[in-house]
C-alpha cells in the first residue's frame, strides 16, 4: 500500500515568518544548496537566526519567538519519522488508516504553530537587506521543496551535508562573537532553564485509562537504531510494575502497536525485582528503579536480562514514608526519584538524618552500579511533587492547581546554590503527574499524568536568549 499525503502546511510560508522574525545583526553564510533534501536544515537557520543573531527584540518576545520556532521544528521532524515509519511499518490498512490520521493531527499542530508564530512575528520586522536577499534565497528553495510529495520527503533522508556544514560554520562563528556576560550555571553552556513549553505530546497510549500510574520516555544513551525508540513501564495497583514495554516510534507507541513488546524483568508482582513506584528512568539500555521494599537502586540491564543494585545510605526513607505531596494529596512509593541528564543517572530522596529534605545522589554506571558525589538541599520532599535534572540542576515541581504546576525550586550541584524563586509553570491535562524526567536529548520533559503520556520541551537560556 503506498500512502499519498499531500504536504499541506505551506513550507515556503515558514520563511516569509522567519524573515519577519529575523533580527538585525547580519550574519554571513554562504548557502548553495545544490541537492533537494526535507528541510530540517532550513528550519534549524531560521531557527538560528532567531536564536544566535538576535539583538534588537525584546528577551520576552525572543523567548516566545523561540519556543514557537523550536515547537515547529519537533513537528516537522516529527511528522518526517512518522512518514518513514508508515512506509516501512506498511502492515495492513488499518494501521495505514491510524498512522495517516496521527500524521493529519501533527499537520493540524503544525499549521497552529505557523498561525501562532505569524501574529508573534508580525510585531516586530527588523531585517538588515544582507539578511533579507539571504532569506529570499531560502524561500526560493523552499518553495520547490514544497512540491515535493510526502514521499519524496522521505526519500530526502539523506541530508544536505553541505547547507548542514555552512550552518554549523555559521553558529559557531556567531557564538564566538556572543561573549558570555553571565556567569555559568549548571553543568550546560545554555544557562538556567527558562520556559517550559507544550505539552506537545499528549496520548493514552495503548491502554487506555488502564493504568493511572506508570512512566515512559526515551533512552537518553540508546543503542544504535534503537534511538526513536520509546519506552514505559505501567504500574498495577499504583504499587508495582515487572516490565518494561518498547515502541518503535513515537506513533507506534501513540497508536498502541508496541514492538518489540515487553522485556520482562522478573515473573510476578510483588517479588526481589519487582519496580516499586513510579518514577523510574531508561538510560544506556538499563532501567534505573527502586526496587521492591529496598532503600536501594535497582539496575535492569536489558541485555544480559539481569538486575544489579546499589544500596542507599542508612536513614533512606522508603516503602511510601516519604513520598512527593500536595495538599490533597501523596503519590504513592514515590520515595526513590530516578532522574537523567547530561551527567547521566540521579537519585533523589529524602533520609532522617536529611529532616525529610531533598537529598541528591548521582548514580554512576559502574558495575554493579555505585553512589557518587551527595548533595543535601533544604527543601521539603512532602512539599514538592517531583524533580528532574537538566544540566547538573536539580528542579523541584509543586502543585499549583488541576490545570497548573510550577517549577519552583532549583538547587545548582556546581555552585550549591538554591533558588526558591524558579517560577516556571506547566500547563498539565491532568491533575497529578506522578513522574517526571528530562531527555538531555531532546530537551524534553517527560510526564505520567493520570494515565495520560505527555511531553514538554525545556527552554533554557540567559536573560537575552534561548540556546538548545
Ligand atoms: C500572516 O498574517 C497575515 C496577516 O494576518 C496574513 O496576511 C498572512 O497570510 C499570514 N501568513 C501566513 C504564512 O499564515
Ligand atoms: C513561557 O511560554 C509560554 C507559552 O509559550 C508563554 O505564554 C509565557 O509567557 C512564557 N513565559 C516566559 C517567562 O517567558
Ligand atoms: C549490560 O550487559 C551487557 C552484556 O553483559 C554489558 O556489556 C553492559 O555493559 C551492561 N550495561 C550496564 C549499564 O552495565
Ligand atoms: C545564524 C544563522 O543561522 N543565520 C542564518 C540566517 O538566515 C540566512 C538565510 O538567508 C542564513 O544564510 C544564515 O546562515
Amino acid at each position: 500500500m503506498k500512502l499519498f499525503v499531500p504536504l499541506i502546511v505551506p513550507l515556503w510560508a515558514l520563511y516569509s515568518l522567519a524573515q519577519q522574525a529575523a533580527p538585525s545583526k547580519s550574519c554571513k553564510c554562504e548557502l548553495n544548496p545544490t541537492e533537494e533534501a526535507f528541510p530540517h536544515d532550513k528550519l534549524q537557520i531560521a531557527e538560528g537566526n532567531a536564536t544566535d543573531c538576535n539583538t534588537h527584540i525584546t528577551p520576552q518576545k525572543a523567548l516566545e519567538l523561540e519556543s514557537l520556532l523550536l515547537g515547529l521544528e519537533k513537528r516537522l521532524t516529527q511528522l518526517h519519522s512518522d512518514l518513514s515509519v508508515l512506509e516501512e511499518e506498511d502492515d495492513g490498512e488499518l494501521y495505514g488508516v491510524l498512522s495517516l490520521f496521527v500524521i493529519e493531527n501533527e499537520m493540524l499542530e503544525i499549521r497552529q504553530l505557523m498561525d501562532k508564530l505569524n501574529s508573534t512575528t508580525e510585531e516586530h520586522q527588523v531585517l538588515t537587506a544582507d539578511t533579507v536577499q539571504q532569506l529570499e534565497e531560502l524561500k526560493i528553495e523552499m518553495i520547490k521543496l514544497e512540491k515535493f510529495d510526502t514521499m519524496e520527503v522521505v526519500k530526502g533522508r539523506q541530508v544536505n551535508r553541505h547547507l548542514k556544514s555552512a550552518l554549523e560554520t555559521c553558529r559557531i562563528g556567531v557564538k564566538a562573537t556572543v561573549a558570555p556576560t553571565q556567569p555559568p550555571y549548571g553543568t550546560c553552556q545554555r544557562g538556567p532553564l527558562r520556559n517550559i513549553t507544550g505539552p506537545g505530546v499528549n496520548t493514552q497510549g495503548e491502554f487506555p485509562g488502564n493504568y493511572a500510574y506508570g512512566a515512559w520516555g526515551r533512552d537518553p544513551k540508546p543503542e544504535m537504531r534503537k534511538e526513536n525508540w520509546y519506552w514505559m513501564v505501567p504500574l498495577t495497583s499504583s504499587q508495582y510494575a515487572n516490565y518494561i514495554r518498547f515502541y518503535s516510534s513515537l506513533s507506534a507507541l501513540i497508536i498502541g502497536v508496541s514492538t518489540p513488546g515487553n522485556i520482562q524483568i522478573s515473573p510476578s508482582n510483588p517479588t526481589t525485582n519487582t519496580i516499586q513506584g513510579p518514577n523510574n528512568v531508561l538510560y544506556g539500555s538499563a532501567l534505573y528503579y527502586n526496587c521492591y521494599n529496598r532503600d536501594a537502586v535497582c539496575r535492569f540491564n536489558l541485555t544480559s536480562k539481569s538486575v544489579t543494585s546499589v544500596q542507599l545510605p542508612k536513614g533512606t526513607r522508603y516503602n511510601s514514608k516519604s513520598n512527593f505531596c500536595h495538599l490533597e494529596d501523596c503519590y504513592a512509593y514515590t520515595d526513590l526519584d530516578l532522574a537523567t541528564d547530561e551527567s547521566g543517572v540521579w537519585v533523589v530522596y529524602t533520609t532522617t538524618e536529611a529532616l525529610g529534605n531533598l537529598v541528591l545522589t548521582k548514580v554512576d554506571e559502574t558495575e554493579p552500579p555505585t553512589l557518587g558525589k551527595t548533595w543535601h538541599t533544604s527543601v521539603y520532599k512532602r512539599s514538592v511533587t517531583n524533580t528532574f535534572m537538566a544540566c547538573g540542576v536539580l528542579y523541584a515541581t509543586r502543585y499549583i492547581d488541576a490545570n497548573v504546576e510550577e517549577v519552583f525550586y532549583s538547587f545548582d550541584t556546581t555552585t550549591g546554590m538554591e533558588n526558591f524563586k524558579v517560577s516556571i509553570f506547566m500547563n498539565k491535562v491532568s491533575p497529578n503527574i506522578f513522574s517526571l524526567n528530562y531527555n538531555p536529548v531532546d530537551q524534553m520533559l517527560y510526564a505520567y499524568s493520570n494515565a495520560k503520556m505527555v511531553s514538554y520541551k525545556a527552554l533554557f537560556g540567559y536573560s537575552d536568549r534561548y540556546v538548545s
